[in-house]
């Protein structure tokens, strides 16, 4: 029997857990740790059963033409292949005619070698990953107002101490359940147009419940604004020491007072008012915004006016309050500062500036000027796939993008205009199952590598037991793709201890810099949390104490005003439709789909209706409804949800074929962050017989 310490497989609050194996079995117990103090969820207790799933893809499978089974082929012919063909693709059609999409559940060191592999081995720029759907409006707006993007700029731990928090479009009752732990001594704020879980844990503290219409934060933010400055909160001392541009924002926010708001919100200005009194009140108080915010077509926009509202409070920067977004994935942290997003290189620099250029190319060994520029954004990358100028060949790693993209009717179309489709999974996701090559690769708890919490805290995920016979590393497919292309063996490395400390020179000087994130000290259990320079002290577990991270160390205001959805409704598409998670499913249900104990839980594809809304289109609670909206119709079974707005209808987006949630979504995309508008789409619900 050997106990392994290490992290769940799934979200950012990367619990800790210790994984006893003996006799083929794996068993799971919580560990005590700052972000889950001993807890762990449903999905991370029941996490090594999909070890010995009886799924499980353990042999790589080809068809040499576009259709057509798979058939079981040895590594070398599977590499042989791929490679041979991604040579030929990119001989015909140039370096960008192949592309790359990778994912926020990568450790680190596949993170960072990913984007390595597309840059050097196959010159292309056309990658980009998962988290382009997941935290880059609040990457962006975090960037536009701090001058750096780390989702808490604090310990989670903090937040024991909060008199106040708001959480806006964050439901982590069922998407991070320990954190609850963090947040019980506390007034919480909960925004979001359903009565969610976190909802009713608020209501036991006395908290309240502000339920906009989907796509409307952005005013009742302002309006919230407008309510800090006429009720005398805001904190003038702070804003002229360390803020710019409170004049402009509040151009904007002083013609959204609350009865206005309240026209477009759909939340009533009385409720409005206690929320500010309470902010005002504080004196902790924290703002914390999530996925509703944020997927939207203004999803930048409507961050900024959030972390508006906190600086106008003078939170952030200051020990015991703050703003923060709450990252999503395992690594969404980590997976978004090494390298995979299409404008950047590791360390979280700029792809397009000079000097990062140079340096990321020397620790490569190649010519800065051979790095190409930046590339196509997530659904952009998709949208291109077989098309003119577009890429002819993809790999993925870590998404499964025929469940999980928006507009999936037009991304299958665009999947099967490509010459080669190459996915490396441990089980036969949707998206392998359309794949030309798949490749059999280790889980989590199989192989090594390091990741980064939704505090910006680097942490070690240890192997527990070997892969099954036949699997092989992500790491060790890139490397044996590499060397078939081309590349000297040693530039690819497929040990994570090879690759983590180049990763760290690569960082260096850069603004998620790692050179100093000591693999002994992170063996150790130390918390070490990102800047963490070669020279410096260990981490830095709170930013913003002394100064932003612009040049001139100030935040600014950023000066944003409402705007409607992408979409609208009418008389044919009269209802919204907004999506996101259940506790028991993670993402695209491909790993927790195959899990017995959370299927048997929610088997099946399923809308939330407002009981009246619902008795209006004739359905009663458990009928089957096609929800359909202008792109496509998706088949759920109707429950009923009282606390739900009646003119929204919600539905989780983990399940797939004809129960896809993204058969419905609208790929509307914010202008700076690229993040399409998945949280707000026009429908109707319509009687299946
Ligand atoms: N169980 C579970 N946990 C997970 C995941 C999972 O798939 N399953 N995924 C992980 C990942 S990658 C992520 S990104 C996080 C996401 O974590 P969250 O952001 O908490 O998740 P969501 O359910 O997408 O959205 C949160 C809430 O936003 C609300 N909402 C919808 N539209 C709007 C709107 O216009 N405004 C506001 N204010 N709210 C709105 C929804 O009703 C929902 O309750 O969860 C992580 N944890
Ligand atoms: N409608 C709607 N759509 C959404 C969202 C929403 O709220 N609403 N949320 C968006 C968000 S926030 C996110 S993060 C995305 C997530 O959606 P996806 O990107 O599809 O994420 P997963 O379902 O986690 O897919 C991971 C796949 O990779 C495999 N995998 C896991 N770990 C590894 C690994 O280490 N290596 C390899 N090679 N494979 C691995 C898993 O088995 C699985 O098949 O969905 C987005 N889509
Ligand atoms: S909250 Fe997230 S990290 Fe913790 S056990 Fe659940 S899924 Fe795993
Ligand atoms: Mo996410």
């Amino acid at each position: 029997m050997t106990a392994t310490a290490t992290h769940c497989p799934y979200c950012a609050l990367q619990c800790a857990m210790t994984l006893t194996a003996s006799g083929g079995e794996v068993t799971v117990a919580p560990r005590e740790f700052p972000t889950n103090r001993g807890g762990l969820c449903q999905k991370g207790w029941t996490s090594a059963s999909l070890l010995t799933t009886p799924d499980r893809l353990t042999t790589p499978t080809l068809r040499t033409g576009r259709t057509g089974p798979r058939h079981p082929v040895g590594w070398d012919t599977a590499l042989d292949h791929v490679a041979g063909r991604l040579a030929g693709i990119r001989a015909r059609y140039g370096a960008d005619a192949v592309a790359v999409f990778g994912s926020g559940g990568l450790t680190n060191e596949k993170s960072y070698l990913l984007g390595k592999f597309a840059r050097v081995a196959l010159g292309t720029s056309q990658i980009d990953y998962n988290g382009r759907f997941c935290m880059s409006s609040a990457a962006a707006a975090g960037n536009r107002a701090f001058g750096i993007d780390r989702g808490l700029p604090f310990p989670v731990t903090d937040l024991d101490d909060a008199d106040v928090v708001l959480l806006a479009g964050a439901n982590v009752a069922e998407t991070m359940p320990p954190l609850l732990g963090h947040l019980g001594g506390a007034r919480l704020i909960v925004v979001d147009p359903r009565e969610s879980a976190t909802v009713e844990f608020a209501r036991r503290n006395g908290g309240l419940h502000l339920a906009p219409r989907p796509g409307t934060d952005l005013a009742l933010a302002l309006a919230l604004l407008h309510l800090a400055v006429t009720g005398g909160a805001v904190d003038r001392d702070y804003l002229a020491a360390r803020t710019d541009g409170f004049a402009e924002a509040w151009r904007h926010a002083a013609g959204w007072w609350p009865e206005r708001a309240e026209r477009v919100t759909g939340v009533p200005a009385a409720d409005m008012r206690a929320a500010a009194e309470l902010l005002a009140g504080g004196p902790k108080t924290y703002v914390l915004t999530g996925r509703g915010v944020e997927q939207h077509a203004k999803g930048t926009d409507t961050v900024s006016a959030w972390i508006n509202l906190a600086l106008a409070l003078g939170l952030p920067g200051r020990r015991g309050s703050g703003y923060g977004c709450l990252t999503g994935q395992g690594n969404g942290q980590g997976g978004r500062e090494h390298g995979q997003k299409a404008d950047q290189l590791p360390g979280y620099r700029s792809i397009a500036d000079p000097a990062a250029r140079e340096h990321v190319a020397g620790v490569w060994g190649v010519p800065a000027e051979e790095l190409p520029g930046p590339g196509r954004s997530a659904f952009e990358l998709l949208d291109a796939l077989g098309g003119p100028g577009g890429p002819r060949a993809l790999l993925v790693f870590g998404s499964n993008i025929a469940v999980s993209a928006p507009d999936l009717g037009r991304v299958a179309d665009r999947l099967a205009a490509l010459d080669l489709l190459v996915v490396a999974d441990f089980v036969e996701s949707e998206t392998a199952a359309l794949a030309d090559v798949v490749l059999p690769v280790a889980q989590w708890a199989e192989e090594d590598g390091t990741l980064t919490n939704l505090e910006g805290r680097v942490l070690s995920r240890r192997r527990a037991v070997p892969p099954p016979p036949g699997v092989r590393t992500d790491l060790d497919v890139l490397h044996g793709l590499a060397v078939r292309l081309g590349q000297p063996a040693e530039r690819f490395p497929a040990e994570p201890a090879a690759v983590f400390a180049e990763l760290r020179a690569a960082s260096a000087g850069g603004p998620a810099d790692y050179a100093g994130v000591d693999p002994d000290r992170l063996a150790a259990g130390e918390a070490l949390h990102w800047p963490c320079p070669a020279d410096g002290p260990a981490g830095t577990p709170r930013l913003f104490l002394d100064r932003f991270a612009h040049a001139d160390g100030r935040a600014r205001f950023a000066p944003v005003e409402h705007r409607a959805p992408a979409e609208a409704t009418d008389d044919d598409y009269p209802l919204i439709a907004t999506t996101g998670r259940v506790l028991q499913h993670y993402q695209s249900g491909a790993q927790t789909r195959r899990i017995a104990e959370l299927a048997e839980e929610v088997p099946e594809p399923f809308v939330e209706v407002h009981p009246d809304t619902a008795a209006r289109c004739g359905l009663a609670d458990g009928a089957l409804t096609r929800v359909v909206s202008r792109r496509g119709g998706t088949t759920a079974r109707v429950r009923y949800r009282p606390g739900l707005r009646a003119d929204t209808v919600f539905l989780p987006f983990h399940f797939a074929g004809q129960g896809a949630a993204n058969r419905l979504t609208n790929p509307a995309l914010d202008p700076t962050s690229r993040m399409p508008e998945f949280k707000v789409s026009a429908v109707r619900l319509e009687r299946v017989t």
